[in-house]
């Protein structure tokens, strides 16, 4: 008798690229502090002046992302290397109106915002009149309607293109197979042109969303709005905007986080290098890092030994060989199982042993969908017998 076929969930596929190399840019308009929010962020020395289009060919760093998960086996294993997962930012010109059409620095920022994945829409909402406003007074509402409307009619604008050449051959019924696309783009232009929202704004389907993933649109990527504030406003959580702000998420962009910071008071932090005491206000950047990692739709795995601690980048809903695969094809090609302990039992057992006598040890086979934070221990055939893949 043949084996029998298990069924598998259906699961929706994600909007957005394959891979775990992706990366979140920071938009704005000119002169909000993007610059000085990529160098504090990353701690690298990216130009930040105060004059508008200072920032004109994009600057890209990696930043750990800070994991209490990550340090507790650190501290545990006192491996001999640490290697945490790293949130890759890139900081990117301003954007005025008419952005799309050339203004500015123009369309090149097309390219730079295509390459990204999920983008920190960073806009200010600090008083300060010795930093130039290109749209005159502070107004961070407007600015994100600027930003908002030049995402969208670049969108439009490449829609239409396509849309167009598709006319020509399913318009005419030359071409069957090219139909489904053609519907979808449709459907995309009710919401992007007709009722002038972003592409996330929708509910798609499967269907829908393998187009999405190869067209890659603007506003198809997920936003975090960051909200720049004076250190006055940032330690009292108090500023006459972010009412406002928040109004605006929700009518444009419902869902998305919001995410009060100060470049000026980070800035300080980092300058005079101060170990905040109890009751101090605290930095904004590891929630910024932890949320931007999350938008990009990545999680990760850690292999834990004596000889290193490693977070391992996966997309959610990665299978147990494809995320040995993250490790060595090898590990992928042979193999056998994953043998997985969650995080919290074993902090709670205090040791492998006492997760494996309280039955806390799992063997997982190829259809063991991986979650963030196992600790895992692949075993794979690498030809001639079974070789252990666990870094110990
Ligand atoms: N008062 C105050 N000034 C800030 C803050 N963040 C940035 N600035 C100043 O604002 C000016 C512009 O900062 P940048 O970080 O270069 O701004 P940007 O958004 O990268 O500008 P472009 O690259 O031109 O688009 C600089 O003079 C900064 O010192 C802040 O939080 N408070
Ligand atoms: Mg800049």
């Amino acid at each position: 008798m043949p084996p029998k076929k298990v069924q598998e969930p259906e699961r929706k596929p994600m909007i957005g690229r394959v891979g775990t190399n992706l990366k979140v840019g920071i938009v704005g308009v000119p002169n909000v502090g993007k610059s000085t929010f990529f160098n504090v962020l990353t701690k690298s020395s990216a130009a930040a002046e105060n004059f508008p289009f200072c920032t004109i060919d994009p600057n890209e760093n990696k930043v750990p992302v800070p994991d209490a998960r990550f340090d507790y086996l650190c501290e545990y294993f006192k491996p001999a290397s640490k290697v945490p997962a790293f949130l890759t930012v890139v900081d990117i010109a301003g954007l005025v109106k008419g952005a799309s059409e050339g203004q500015g620095l123009g369309n090149a920022f097309l390219s730079h915002i295509s390459a990204c994945d999920a983008l920190f829409h960073l806009c200010r909402a600090f008083e300060d009149d010795d930093v130039t406003h290109v749209e005159g007074e502070v107004n961070p509402v407007r600015d994100l309607d600027i930003i908002s409307e030049e995402l969208r009619l670049k969108d439009e604008e490449n829609l239409m293109k396509n849309l167009e050449k598709l006319e020509r051959t399913v318009g005419r019924g030359a071409d069957k197979k090219l139909k489904p696309e053609y519907d979808t783009l449709l459907k995309i232009k009710s919401i992007l042109v007709d009722e002038k929202k972003h592409i996330r704004f929708a509910d798609w389907d499967a269907k829908d969303i393998e187009i999405l993933n190869k067209y890659l649109f603007l506003t198809s990527k997920p936003c975090i709005y960051l909200v720049n504030l004076s250190e006055k406003d940032y330690i009292k959580k108090k500023n006459k905007w972010l009412i406002k702000i928040k109004e605006w998420v929700d009518k444009n962009d419902p869902g998305a986080l919001i995410i009060p910071f100060s470049g000026a008071f980070e800035h300080k932090l980092v300058e005079e290098d101060v170990v905040p005491k109890e009751g101090d206000p605290t930095s904004a950047l590891d929630k910024i890092i932890v949320q931007g990692y999350k938008a990009l739709q990545l999680e990760y795995f850690f292999t834990a030994g004596a000889d290193e601690v490693k977070a391992w980048t996966i997309q959610k809903g990665t299978k147990a060989p494809q995320a040995a695969g993250r490790i060595h094809t090898n590990f992928e090609k042979g193999f056998i199982m994953a043998e997985v302990m969650k995080f919290q039992d074993f902090k709670e057992e205090g040791s492998e042993a006492a997760c494996k006598a309280a039955g806390k040890y799992r063997q997982q086979g190829r259809n063991y969908v991986v979650e963030d934070g196992d600790i895992i221990f692949f075993k794979f055939n690498a030809g001639a017998g079974l070789k252990d893949a666990k870094k110990k």
